[in-house]
């Protein structure tokens, strides 16, 4: 099957120019001007429209099993959700419960995934250490195109990593030149501040942010950053969401030290005011680790996106519905932790993003897309316009306009975050490989046709990250002399 997609603008992260996009099967076969349509092709009109890359959101957990339930969102219902907001791959996580083999943990999702609607990858978290774990990294890093590994510093008693973990996985990482991505909170402040706050009985929603303050997640986002410094590897921080965390951030890029940063879209237009909201139902769904920061925070990292501190933008959409939630009725340290947001995060950023000028719509694509594709090393096959290029393509109407609403998404959650919030520019065609998989507010998305995407490794590059002030070779000392041997 061919599409012409004609009388458009291309926005790329690169330009954005008139151009035609021609699709050949599952791959984008040319793109300029004027092009022709094959016979039988089908010509989409463009005109007055955006054509960008296929959103890539890189934090998502469909099905995740956590906090004594499993998320309500799976891989089909989850990657068709994506695809009606325009996005066309999602970067899942394998998380392996304690001492549980990671090849194990990595086979039970990739079954899980096979209903996919559109195409996935997976971080896979080290959430234990032993050799195996070592072993396990060399092989999904070698023979399944798994270059990022994830740590959990917080989670006390469950996933959360230790420094002795994060130094021995980082130190793996670095010898097969893979991405080390981190949830930076200090998962032992956390268990502390939340006993401490149960203690003087806060037993509702609003414990949660009380217990992990931007403080918590400012000293592990250093912490990490550091430990990667001195062992000269590089990292990605997710949900990066305060101030004290992207200063860690910003003071290490300036350094010339390989930290990428992440930032959710709900964290940059939601803030904490949520959890005082007195229905139990509502502050209960806006509960999620690291929390919705007071107001400062957002324009910060506002800031730090347009500044280029922070590369992309996710969703981490872990959903729980109501029931779910009430685990923790009387005790907010129950209360499993996720918000959705596949479906709005373009939508959000385009209304808050584009159209009030923060971010140009060459930026908008870098940070929804492109970015992501070129930090996890599958850029061009994915994030770009090119000949060649998977053809995940969407036709973006910076004119259309809805409003956001449980009552309409497409999200296996009974509820949104973003509820009423009206933005306009979202997509009006969405394809996935080739085929149309949202087009006229309706999804066609065919379930198990989405792909695992194999992400490969960097180490020509990333194992080659020095050490700050480090020589090519550390030299020894002459005793006598001082001077090297
Ligand atoms: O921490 C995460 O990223 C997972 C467990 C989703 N939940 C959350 O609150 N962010
Ligand atoms: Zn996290
Ligand atoms: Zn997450």
């Amino acid at each position: 099957m061919s599409i012409l997609i004609r009388g458009g603008t291309v926005v790329t992260a690169e330009a954005e120019y008139q151009a035609d996009v021609l699709i050949e099967g599952e791959t984008i076969a040319a793109v300029g001007p004027d092009l022709q349509a094959p016979q039988g092709a089908r010509v989409i009109d463009a005109t007055g429209k955006y054509i960008i890359p296929g959103g890539i959101d890189p934090h998502t957990h469909f099905e995740l099993p956590f906090m004594g339930t499993v998320a309500s969102e799976d891989f089909f219902t989850g990657t068709s959700a994506a695809a009606a907001g325009g996005t066309t791959m999602c970067i899942d996580f394998v998380i392996p419960s304690p001492q549980q083999s990671m090849m194990e943990a990595y086979k039970n999702w990739m079954g899980w995934a096979e209903k996919a609607a559109c195409d996935y990858s997976f971080h896979v978290a080290v959430t234990w250490w032993d050799d195996s774990v070592k072993q396990d990294m060399h092989t999904l890093a070698t023979e399944h195109g798994v270059n990022s590994f994830k740590h959990f510093m917080a989670y006390k008693n469950a996933i959360m990593c230790d420094d002795e973990t994060l130094v021995n996985s980082f130190k793996t990482a670095k010898e097969l030149g893979a991405l080390c991505t981190i949830h930076a909170e200090n998962g032992e402040l956390v268990h502390v501040l939340q006993q401490e706050i149960f203690d003087k009985g806060i037993t509702g929603p609003e414990g949660h942010p009380l217990s992990r303050p931007p403080e918590v997640e400012g000293e592990a986002a250093n912490r990490a950053i550091r430990i990667a410094e001195v062992l000269g590897v590089p990292v990605y921080l997710v949900h990066t969401s305060c101030i004290d965390a992207l200063e860690s951030v910003t003071r290490a890029r300036l350094e010339g030290q390989r930290v990428y940063a992440e930032v959710l879209a709900q964290h940059l237009v939601i803030d904490d005011s949520v959890y005082r909201n007195t229905d139990w139902d509502t502050a209960a769904h806006y509960v999620m680790s690291p929390p919705f920061r007071a107001k400062e925070h957002q324009a910060a990292l506002w800031k730090g996106l347009q500044a280029g501190m922070i590369q992309t933008t996710a969703t981490d959409h872990c959903c729980f519905c109501s029931p779910q939630k009430q685990a923790g009725k009387d005790d907010f340290r129950k209360i499993p932790n996720g918000t959705a947001g596949v479906e709005d995060r373009l939508a959000v950023l385009w209304h808050h993003g584009v159209r009030t000028g923060k971010l140009t719509p060459s930026e908008f694509v870098a940070a929804t897309s492109s970015n992501a594709a070129k930090i996890f090393n599958i850029f061009p096959k994915k994030g770009a316009l090119m000949a060649g290029s998977d053809a995940d393509v969407v036709v973006w109407d910076p004119n259309k306009t809805r409003t956001i609403s449980v009552d309409t998404h497409h999200q296996n959650i009974d509820f949104n975050i973003y509820e009423g919030m009206e933005v306009t520019g979202n997509p009006a065609i969405t394809i996935s490989r080739g085929l149309v998989v949202w087009e006229n507010d309706t999804l066609k998305t065919v379930r198990g046709r989405g792909q695992y995407v194999d992400r490969p490794c960097n180490a020509e590059f990333w194992s080659s990250q020095r050490k700050r002030n480090e020589a090519a070779e550390p030299t020894k000392v002459d005793r006598s002399s001082g001077e090297p041997a």
